[in-house]
């Protein structure tokens, strides 16, 4: 162990024992007048709904390590849903039915699936999802995609907010590890930029290993209507979070490595580290211009520092950056400190002048200091900040105006307000507020760390999600929430922008291979069929459900046979979603109303098997049920 570890353990440990009982704050210089006098009897009313009363927002949740995406009511912070994307689940079949299995596999690289397939695998079956972010249309939220990235195997996805499903997964050649990522404001998205967080061999076959000085790291724009990938840029130092601007000119990134260290000492050596600015213009002209190299089918453009070119710009920011925000009045943009207790302001309107020669310092227009570990920075909409402070397990409330005067000289303070959360926040949300629609109406504290908060439950904690109203002058803590790995990220969406169906649309493009496969095998897929189609050893079984029962009651296949079951569900009705499980095979996917599901397996297994529905649907959903006959193989 180093002794510069040993140091940081030591303090590690102070840290997270001196939260819990708030002693320190002692060291941030907050009075703790500015903590007292707490009303959150009067707003805790507005959080709490009678039972069957609906939410105001819609809350799009990550869920960090667990892979999927969840859907929540705010205020209530009742969990309304979980989508799974990256992750395999075992109530819907994500990750086992033949339709999600083309959406986890078509986007993945060739290199990719044949790695996999010497692992006996098709496809991942872990992510680490930690962004999801709407889709914009004009500065706000259009309600059409969410879009979400993971950082364990380089990929981002796309879930329809008709459906709530995911329909898109795409594999990032050249990056490493996809971190920040944020779709464009404006017109439109248009471009979804995505962070390549570690840097590694731009050709990363293995003829380069341990000389971190031909590292590189890559900013990819994939284009959110295709799900390709419009542009790549080569950066110098790695790449942390990312946002944009609300022109349609830039977009930026932090990095916190400009060092490009190894280890912790090397990376976190330099006093500042900085944020790569990304002209769109002209990136756009230089590959129009030829100016790139392809690799891996993708057009790379070089930025990295001594290029001399006008892709990107390099600002000094203190040591470490995190979180990036781009404030609802489109001219600031939050930089937060992490090991720095400041937040960097950035005015985009001085970016320009960055490529004409100015030096890259000047669009920083204020740097206010304001607690320790700043991570990410949300809005009201009226002016004021939402910082959360890792280290000092509290959001601070600061005004933008005033932060800019007190960095002009003037003898201001834009502190306005701190409060506790329990313990330790990364991500924080505002409703609306990374839109130009920010309401100031709930604020919620992602909290790495849960500790006493909740009845014990082992070593391993839940985390913790805090509901704060911000309506008033002082910030209110409201609500607690427990929550499973992890309360990474999440954005709070006006209601009326969503809107999804009820029931499937019978043409839905998700099936569309079991259609065309139907209608090859002459089955219409619209009718209640019912029909068992041999190809060989492969065997196509067409059935359909309505409440309380399968079409079929039972069919025969040969031991050995490719099975593949097609299952339709006939009801119309809200809320009558099928499954279909075939017991001891390992087999199991939900069926939503007008849906066609279905899922491929060897039956290597003679005798009688019931298959059933999975999903309670009706007084007699246990009858809901049929034998699949396996003969055995002639011997
Ligand atoms: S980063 S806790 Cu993965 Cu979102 Cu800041
Ligand atoms: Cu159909 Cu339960």
């Amino acid at each position: 162990m180093s002794e510069a570890f040993k140091k940081l353990a030591m303090t590690r440990r102070g840290m997270l024992g001196a939260t819990a009982t708030g002693a320190v704050l002692a060291g941030t210089g907050v009075g703790s007048t500015l903590l007292g006098g707490n009303a959150a009897q009067a707003a805790a009313a507005s959080s709490h709904l009678a039972p069957g009363e609906l939410d105001d927002y819609y809350g799009f949740w990550s869920s960090g390590q667990t892979g999927e995406l969840r859907i929540m009511g705010i205020p209530s912070m009742r969990e309304l849903m979980r989508v799974p994307v990256f992750n395999r689940c075992s109530a819907t079949g994500w990750g086992q039915t033949n339709e999600s299995l083309k959406v986890l596999t078509e986007g993945l690289t060739e290199e990719t699936k044949s790695f996999l397939a010497a692992n006996g695998k098709v496809t991942y079956d872990n992510g680490d999802l930690h962004h999801p972010h709407m889709s914009f249309t004009d500065g706000t939220y259009d309600g059409r995609y969410l879009f979400m990235n993971d950082k364990a195997n380089t990929r981002v996805a796309r879930v329809r907010c008709d459906i709530m499903k995911c329909d898109k997964i795409i594999e990032i050649p050249n990056a490493h590890d996809i971190h920040g990522m944020r779709p464009q404001k404006y017109p439109r998205t248009g471009y979804v930029f995505a962070n390549g967080e570690h840097e590694a061999p731009l050709v990363n076959d293995g003829s380069v290993l341990d000389k971190p000085e031909e590292y590189v790291n890559i900013f990819t724009a994939i284009d959110g209507d295709t799900m390709e990938i419009a542009w790549q840029v080569i950066v110098s130092g790695n790449l942390d979070n990312t946002d944009c601007d609300y022109q349609g000119k830039y977009a930026f990134s932090t990095s916190y490595n400009s060092e490009m260290g190894m280890n912790l000492a090397e990376m976190t050596a330099n006093e500042t580290d900085h944020v790569v600015v990304f002209n769109l213009k002209e990136i756009e002209a230089g590959i129009a211009a030829g100016d790139y190299q392809e690799l891996n089918g993708v057009k790379v453009v070089d930025g990295r520092k001594d290029t001399g070119k006008n892709y990107t710009r390099y600002v000094p920011i203190p040591n470490s950056p995190h979180g990036i925000n781009t404030a609802p009045d489109g001219k600031h943009v939050m930089i937060n400190g992490k090991l720095s207790p400041t937040v960097s302001v950035m005015d985009v309107t001085k970016l320009d002048a960055l490529f004409d020669g100015a030096d890259p310092r000047s669009c920083i227009v204020a740097e206010p200091q304001l607690g320790l570990g700043p991570l990410h920075t949300a809005f009201d909409g009226q002016g004021n900040c939402f910082t959360t402070l890792f280290l000092d397990s509290q959001v601070v409330k600061w005004n933008v105006d005033k932060a800019i005067k007190q960095f002009a000289g003037e003898d201001v303070d834009p502190i306005l307000d701190k409060v506790d959360v329990q313990y330790q926040p990364g991500h924080n949300s505002t409703s609306m507020g990374e839109t130009k629609e920010a309401d100031g109406k709930w604020l919620i504290s992602m909290n790495k760390f849960s500790k006493d908060r909740f009845l014990n439950v082992g070593p391993l904690k839940p985390e913790n999600e805090q509901l704060i109203s911000i309506t008033g002058d002082k910030m209110e803590v409201v609500h607690d929430g427990p929550t499973f790995a992890e309360p990474h990220d999440s954005i709070i969406v006006r209601r009326d922008i969503v809107n999804p169906v009820n029931v499937y649309d019978r043409n839905d493009p998700l099936w569309e291979d079991a259609r065309k496969q139907a209608e090859a095998d002459g089955v219409d897929l619209d009718w209640g069929h019912d029909e068992i189609i041999r190809d060989g050893n492969k065997v196509r079984v067409y059935m359909s459900s309505v409440a309380p029962e399968f079409s079929m009651e039972k069919f025969t296949v040969k031991q050995g046979d490719e099975v593949t079951v097609y299952v339709t569900n006939m009801d119309d009705v809200d809320d009558v979603t099928h499954g279909f499980c075939m017991a001891n095979f390992g087999v199991a996917m939900e069926i939503g109303p007008q849906a066609t599901s279905s899922v491929t397996f060897v039956a290597d297994r003679p005798g009688v098997h019931w298959f059933y529905c999975q999903w309670f649907c009706h007084a007699l959903h246990m009858e809901m049920r049929g034998r699949m006959f396996v003969e055995p193989r002639a011997s």
